[in-house]
């Protein structure tokens, strides 16, 4: 099978203008990847503390509470701050695509029982959300998590414990519809502590200030 060429060149350091950031393959195709030290310790803690007033529950857009997503959200906007724009920089230099792409950052908050069940992130084709899709996301650990609370890719078999600092990486931007299937994912049930997570999603096309995302 001849391989599809992927968003992240594939490296075991990637030095960014800010940090160095360590990788570890976990899929290729799709490609998924842990990556070790996104962000300091003290870059976690900020973003819990700026992201915990704001939180959220998750609703649909009919404002049904959704039963897909239990953890509680919130999105930052676009260069809402210098700490803000920093990190969106950081990440969007890490995923190898320019920050114009760039949804708002997410912070995610579970405790014990939440989950976010499986789910793909890219919109199903033919919906006017697809016309510009997701290509790419990047979940960022924001603290450790006593049990329970992996990304699963139950399709593949691949489980990823949260870490603090660490992210997982995957992207389902690929010819093969079917590689895209396979990036399937989930919260599993956070089962002692809380799990506290940034996400980045990113988009084929420019979002900074075009008013293109509904959200
Ligand atoms: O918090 C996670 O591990 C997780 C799992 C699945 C986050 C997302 N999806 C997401 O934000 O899309
Ligand atoms: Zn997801």
């Amino acid at each position: 099978m001849s391989e599809e060429t992927s968003i992240l060149p594939v490296q075991s350091v990637y030095p960014l203008d800010d940090c160095v950031v360590e990788g570890t393959v976990l899929n290729r195709e799709p490609l998924i990847m842990r990556f070790e030290r996104v962000l300091t310790d003290d870059e976690c803690r900020e973003l819990i503390e700026s992201a915990a007033p704001r939180l959220k529950e998750s609703r649909l857009v009919n404002k049904v509470v959704s039963e897909i997503r239990t953890s509680r959200g919130m999105f930052f906007e676009e260069d809402e701050s210098p700490f803000i724009s920093r990190i969106e920089r950081r990440i969007a230099q890490l995923m190898h695509v320019p920050v114009e792409h760039a949804e708002g950052l997410q912070v995610l908050h579970y405790g014990p029982g939440q989950e976010y069940r499986a789910h793909h992130d890219y919109f199903a084709p033919g919906t006017p959300s697809a016309r510009n899709n997701r290509i790419s996301t990047l979940v960022i650990y924001l603290n450790d998590v006593e049990e329970g609370g992996e990304t699963v890719f139950p399709l593949l078999e691949i489980a990823v414990k949260p870490k603090r600092g660490s992210a997982v990486y995957f992207e389902y931007f690929y010819g093969n519809p079917e590689l895209n299937h396979l990036t399937l994912h989930s919260s599993a049930p956070v089962i002692r502590g809380e799990k506290w997570v940034a996400t980045q999603w990113m988009r084929r096309q420019r979002v900074r200030g075009h008013g293109l995302i509904t959200r």
